[in-house]
């Protein structure tokens, strides 16, 4: 039987993990792109590292895209390859844009060029960045306007994929994730930061938690369901963008509040602005502080997205909700997770 195969971009963080796991529940041949950039350890794919094929190479180097191309001849490309973190794309904005903006046209060009378009499929993973402080509910109609490097460079991306799609009859359709979330994901990000710092609590850490912004209110869902969302785009005949969220939307305080439950810390809140602090109702030991530096030059401040189309094009839904997910992270972050981890 031949297998479709599918080339994934960024193949190393949470997405490209999530989605290989599915690919090859589904049967597909996965091979995966890692920047020369990212040399990590693959441990954590453990389970699923020896079924898929890892390539060097890079969003940077368009002429290496091509090879790549001409050599794996995929069946969808998921561009999942990206600097991701939006308060870093303040500091180091060129690069944002030439790996998540110009990175994007050197790989439709790449793609035009050794003609992979007319039989391969494009995800781009476009992101809820890109609506900055517009007006929530957010859906497919929703004027764009970033607010940082990242959503400027992720814009970019969009347009280009839609242009292509027009220019060149391409099968690219932008999958418009609002936030994702998982066990796997980095610990940069503010979920993930939260329920690694409790797991640490749990085996005695006593320095508390730094966090920034602690009003910004986020659609966060789960990475499984939106990555099950991007293959869903790519099974339709026709290419088009859609918005995947779970409509709910939560402040990192109320993430903070749900996760530390979980492990039976009650937190109580005092103080405000850089003064703010959290301390664990029972035992009076400080959580949480405000670190100034946490905080960027600007942020979104409210996203919740609208996932009708979705919903009702592809018949997609999450399965996960945000109870479920907390839950689950802080449970694979516990004592017991990561020494079952270690020694099996
Ligand atoms: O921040 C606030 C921070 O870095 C969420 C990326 O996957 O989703 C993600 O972008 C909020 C922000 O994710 C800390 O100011 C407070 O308001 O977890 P984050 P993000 O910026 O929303 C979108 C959809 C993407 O496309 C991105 O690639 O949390 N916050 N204190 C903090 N954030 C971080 N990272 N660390 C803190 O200590």
């Amino acid at each position: 039987m031949s297998h479709k195969k599918a080339l994934i971009t960024g193949i190393t963080g949470q997405d490209g993990m999530v989605l290989s796991q599915i690919l090859l529940e589904k049967g597909y041949d996965v091979v995966g792109l890692r920047p020369y950039s990212s040399q990590e350890d693959l441990s954590y794919f453990s389970n699923i590292a020896q079924n898929i094929k890892i390539i060097d190479g890079d969003l940077s180097d368009g002429a290496n895209l091509v090879h790549i191309l001409n050599a794996t001849k995929p069946d969808e490309i998921y561009n999942l390859g990206a600097m991701t973190h939006v308060q870093v794309s303040f500091d180091m904005p060129e690069h944002t844009g030439n790996i998540n903006a110009q990175g994007v046209t050197r790989l439709l060009e790449a793609i035009r060029i050794t003609g992979v378009h007319k039989s391969a499929r494009l995800y781009q993973a476009s992101s809820s960045e890109m609506f900055g402080n517009s007006p929530a509910p957010q859906n497919e109609l929703t004027p764009f306007a970033p607010c940082s490097p990242y959503g400027v460079s992720k814009l970019n991306a969009y347009w280009m994929v839609k242009i292509y799609r027009d220019a060149y009859a391409f099968h690219a359709s932008n999958g418009i994730l609002f936030n994702h979330e998982s066990p796997w994901r980095g610990t940069e990000f503010v979920t993930r930061k939260i329920t690694r710092a409790i797991g640490e609590f749990q085996m005695g850490r006593k320095d508390p938690l730094l966090l920034g912004n602690l009003d910004a209110c986020r659609d966060w869902g789960h990475a499984r369901d939106y990555m099950m969302g991007a293959w869903m785009m790519m099974q339709q005949d026709l290419p088009d963008d859609y918005i995947l969220a779970s409509g709910v939307t939560k402040s990192v305080r109320d993430f903070a509040n749900a996760a530390f439950l979980c492990a039976g810390y009650h937190l109580s809140w005092d103080g405000a602005g850089l003064n703010e602090t959290a301390r664990d109702k029972k035992t009076g030991q400080v959580l949480i502080e405000i670190d100034e530096s946490l905080f960027r030059p600007i942020d979104v401040n409210h996203l919740q997205g609208d996932a009708t189309k979705a919903r009702k094009i592809l018949g997609w839904s999450p399965m996960i909700d945000f109870d479920s997910m907390v839950a689950e992270m802080v449970i694979e972050d516990s004592p017991a997770a990561r020494a079952k981890r270690i020694y099996g």
